[in-house]
């Protein structure tokens, strides 16, 4: 039976023979002696081949053998504090089960070629801990979900309107007739609200963003929520439970990942155990102003005001009531001051920007068609979502989260495309 490596660097195996099965991660070879690291899915260890342990054979084909060759190897483990992880096995019998050709990574590889060869770079370390980390994430999120009476729904992909505005849609030709990738499930999800209360959608969603930035992808995933009689408060501690949730359950089951990562955990302890800040746009505004960035009350935060305001935080911060005008037609007008509406954007800490937006959706019918009209959509392209609030609407809210933001910002990575393994942007969709 063949271990898992993690399970063998243990010191309940120190004497053991045990078999392991992987992947050459690096090679030396000195002497009479090769040094093999081998990778699997959960960890690597050294692996010592002696030429005089081993028939002529496996030492010829072991000191020919190029990276990412597949072994299966036996051999006694033995604690070594030189070694990697801290145990070697010392290798009694070793089969090569598939060769490797010269492996085209290497240590200066420029970022384009690595992206040109993502299918091998994927293989990486630091990939493994950030797919698992992810992954554990993706759990988290959905447990918040169902502790919370939310039911999962399946709304479609390609679409008949935008979301978000026109100028980042994917157009595509449907059977000989316009439809669009979508932005967002949001419209589609507030239709369901009225037979199920809670729902929510985990969706890839589809922005055609024209410029390069660390925070944009074409193709992200997206979670979105969207419940009956939440307003805008309900609407930010539910996705400040969920924050703390991802940060509690990274910390309790990913630690090894962020070790890996050259993280120290320590620092997603206030985000899961402390409230997150709330600050009105207003209030971001003279903070802004205080700091010397040129801003002035109805300017939109992009990437580098999220930043001044954040960086110094320890936790994210909620922005809510931003201006009307800078905000999507759906959000729902402050009844305390109709410049501005009942929407809130969640920002991540030490920088990182926004992870979430949110808002308690317009739920009547006459101020909806102005805000279409005047955000320059046509009603009639709205026609089904404008029914919604005329047959028993109800106030609701919802948000949506970016799962790459929210991986880039628990990994601290300096760019997205790190976060998903095939990332889509401007001028990328291969491999
Ligand atoms: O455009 S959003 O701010 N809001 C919506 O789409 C709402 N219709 C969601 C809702 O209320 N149901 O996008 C939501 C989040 C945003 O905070 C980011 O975290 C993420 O989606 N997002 C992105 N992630 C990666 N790449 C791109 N291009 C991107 N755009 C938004």
């Amino acid at each position: 039976m063949f271990q898992k490596i993690q399970k063998v660097l243990n010191e309940s195996f120190e004497g053991k023979t045990v078999k392991i099965r992987g992947w050459i991660y690096r090679k030396r070879d000195s002497g009479a002696i090769s040094f093999i690291v081998i990778r699997d899915s959960t960890n690597i260890i050294q692996a010592t081949v002696k030429k005089n342990e081993v028939d002529e054979k496996t030492w010829k084909n072991i000191t020919e053998a190029y990276i990412e060759t597949h072994v299966e190897v036996e051999g006694i483990v033995k604690k070594d504090e030189r070694a990697p992880t801290g145990f070697e096995l010392k290798v009694s019998k070793l089969k090569i089960t598939s060769k490797s050709e010269p492996f085209p990574i290497a240590k200066d590889n420029s970022e384009e070629f690595l992206l040109d060869i993502r299918h091998l770079w994927l293989r990486s370390r630091e990939q493994n801990a950030i797919m698992k980390i992810k992954s554990n994430i993706f759990k988290s999120i959905r447990n918040t979900f169902y502790k919370e009476g939310f039911v999962e729904v399946t709304p479609p992909i390609i679409v008949s309107s935008a979301t978000e505005g026109g100028s980042t849609l994917f157009e595509l030709d449907y059977f000989g007739k316009k439809a669009y990738l979508s932005q967002s499930s949001q419209l589609y999800l507030e239709s369901l609200i009225f037979n199920l209360d809670k729902v929510f959608a985990i969706t890839p969603s589809f922005r055609a963003e024209k410029s390069r930035t660390m925070r944009h992808l074409a193709e992200y995933w997206h979670v979105e929520p969207e419940a009956a009689y939440y307003d805008l408060d309900d609407m930010v501690d539910l996705a400040e439970k969920m924050l703390q949730n991802i940060c509690k359950d990274v910390i309790k089951e990913n630690s090894p990942e962020l070790v890996a990562l050259g993280r120290n955990p320590d620092y997603l302890k206030i985000t899961a155990t402390e409230k997150a800040d709330r600050i009105t746009y207003d209030e971001a505004i003279k903070l802004l102003q205080n700091k010397d960035v040129k801003i002035n009350w109805g300017d939109d935060l992009g990437t580098e005001e999220e930043r001044v305001l954040t960086q110094e935080r320890k936790k994210p911060v909620f922005v809510m009531n931003y201006p009307k005008e800078i905000k999507a037609f759906y959000m729902k007008e402050n009844p305390k001051n109709p410049k501005t509406v009942l929407g809130a954007d969640c920002l991540a800490p030490e920088g990182y920007g926004e992870i979430i937006g949110g808002s308690q959706r317009e739920d009547n019918y006459e101020k909806l068609i102005e805000r279409i009209k005047t955000t320059g959509g046509k009603p009639e392209d709205y026609a089904w979502y404008l029914d919604l609030r005329k047959y028993g609407s109800v106030p609701h809210s919802g948000f949506g989260l970016g799962v790459e933001r929210v991986v880039r910002w628990v990994c601290k990575l300096e760019h997205i495309r790190d976060t998903i393994p095939y990332p889509r942007t401007i001028n990328r969709s291969y491999p």
